[in-house]
């Protein structure tokens, strides 16, 4: 049976405004088992990282399942109460029951779409459309020029360009080559819930996502604490330098990394935040009964900077519609326990 390795990582503190623009990506626009609380809560008490270990201990058995991690439920604490984007209420904090349940430790690598693709013969969103969004960086100059009419408003960084789609993620004529182990992208949610449905799984709400990124701990920014930098080292692929223009890349990445490059709490999970933004079942308003209604996507993506888009905290939150794609989004699945 394997054992939990567990890191004991000492934190501190962070804070800003703006808007990335990448909830407007719209194409018309341009039975469970019941929660063992009690459980759960006596061991939260023994420290803020040993309730994980001892809950796995007891639940061996049930912690086999590949890539995933068991996610102890009970009570949780989502939202905040010192909101950074008050439109995108994040506030209030507030108290959630979840059921156990399991979590990917990874978002969706291009090899796992692709398996479900070869055995389903899957067609996505983006495919069908014929087209997708960009990041102006992966055009040239040229092509800047003549999509100039196609960019999104609210947001002229995002191109709508013919051809993009999972298969070619930076460019129509770009391909997978090296990237099978990066996050698929250009994927719809309802793409996404296609995905999950085939792999015996389905996309976790919101709160399961949110409890997952925060990994036992309370009112923390980030899934591993409230220093965005511990050690001096990058715990996430962000965006370093001026946006939009002048990406550092001093976390190593530019566009995507490896979905298992950044390992970020005690839960096994990596890139909850950063790397791509991550589809949620939930609707953004739990009243819209449109054709196309946005859903809760979190935890921000390697465009994420702090001074324009701090949205790589497990209590921010933004929104598509349900058939947006584009480069920095896509998602993992959860599972019942
Ligand atoms: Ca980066
Ligand atoms: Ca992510």
């Amino acid at each position: 049976m394997k054992i939990i390795a567990l890191f004991i990582w000492v934190i501190l503190c962070n804070s800003a405004s703006g808007d990335c623009g990448c909830q407007n990506l719209d194409r018309k626009t341009t039975a469970d088992k019941p929660p063992l609380p009690d459980k759960v809560c006596l061991q939260r008490k023994r420290g803020a990282n040993s309730h994980y270990r001892d809950y796995y201990g007891e639940l061996e058995a049930e912690a086999e399942i590949k890539d995933m991690s068991l996610i102890p439920g009970g009570t949780v604490s989502v939202g905040t109460d010192e909101p950074h984007f008050s439109a995108d209420r994040e506030a209030p904090e507030r108290q959630v029951k979840l059921h156990d349940f399991f979590l990917d430790k990874y978002e969706v690598s291009n090899d796992a779409f692709a398996e479900f693709v070869l055995s389903t013969n899957y067609t996505t969103e983006a495919e069908r459309f014929g087209d997708s969004f960009l990041f102006k960086t992966l055009l040239s100059s040229l092509e800047q020029k003549d999509l100039e009419d196609y960019r999104v408003a609210s947001a002229v960084w995002w191109y709508k360009v013919a051809g993009v789609s999972w298969r070619h993620p930076n460019g129509a004529d770009s391909n997978l080559d090296n990237l099978g182990r990066h996050p698929v992208v250009h994927v719809s949610w309802r793409d996404a819930v296609e995905y999950c449905s085939w792999a015996g799984k389905r996309l976790p709400s919101e709160a399961e996502w949110e409890a997952s990124c925060r990994g036992g701990k309370e009112r923390k920014l980030f899934p591993w604490g409230n220093k965005l930098m511990p050690r001096d080292e990058h715990w996430l692929n962000i965006w370093q330098g001026d946006f939009p223009d002048g990406n550092l890349a001093d976390d190593g990445y530019e566009y995507t990394c490896p979905v298992d490059a950044f390992r970020q709490n005690v839960y096994d999970l990596h890139n909850m935040v950063g790397n791509v933004w991550e589809w949620t079942a939930d609707l953004w308003d739990a009243n819209d009964v449109s054709q196309n209604p946005n859903r809760v996507k979190k935890g921000g993506s390697y465009l994420c900077h702090k001074s324009y888009c701090y949205r790589y905290r497990c209590a921010a939150r933004s929104q598509n519609t349900e058939d947006s794609s584009a480069g920095n989004l896509g998602f993992r699945c959860a599972k019942n326990a």
